[in-house]
């Protein structure tokens, strides 16, 4: 079983769109096991986004996830890291298949509702980053062997 870090960025949670991409994911069978509303620091946003300190929209990209309230999910399964890779689509809302979260609702590349780690070592730091340990929770849904 993998974890994977999913932010609903503030765009999703001003939009009003937090509940039906929420939705997806435990439809999907992916299981919740962290979740809170988080105003993220200037300084968290930029940690989060560290890899992309040098790039020219670094600055941009740290107002808009510090501008408002952000939902942190930590999600559990199978493959969840790609799973919930591929359920979120291209970075640039245009080039998002329909049927992904950025496809079926936005056009921008910046304002692009939610972020989901790339892989299984940045789950690893992104959830330490977003969630204190006592803040997730080991549980087992009652349909689980129905699930895989
Ligand atoms: P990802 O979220 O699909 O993994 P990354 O390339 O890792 O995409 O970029 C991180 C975030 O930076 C994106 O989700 C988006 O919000 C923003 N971003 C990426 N490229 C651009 C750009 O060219 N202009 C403005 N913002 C961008
Ligand atoms: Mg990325």
């Amino acid at each position: 079983m993998e974890r994977t870090l999913v932010l609903l960025k503030p765009d999703a949670v001003q939009r009003r769109l937090s509940g039906s991409i929420l939705t997806r994911f435990e439809q999907k069978g992916l299981k919740i096991v962290g979740m809170k509303l988080v105003q993220a620091s200037p300084e968290l946003a930029a940690k989060h986004y560290d890899v992309h300190k040098e790039r020219p929209f670094f600055g941009s990209l740290v107002s808009f996830l510090s501008g408002g309230p952000t939902v942190a999910l930590a999600l559990e399964g199978r493959e969840a890291v790609a799973t919930v890779r591929g359920m979120i689509g291209a970075t640039d809302g245009t080039k998002a298949s329909p049927g992904t979260i950025r496809g079926d609702h936005g056009l921008s590349v910046q304002n692009n509702l939610i972020h989901g780690s790339d892989s299984v070592d940045n789950a690893h730091l992104e959830l330490a980053l977003w969630f204190c340990p006592n803040e997730l929770v080991s549980w087992t849904p009652v349909d689980q062997s129905w699930i895989g």
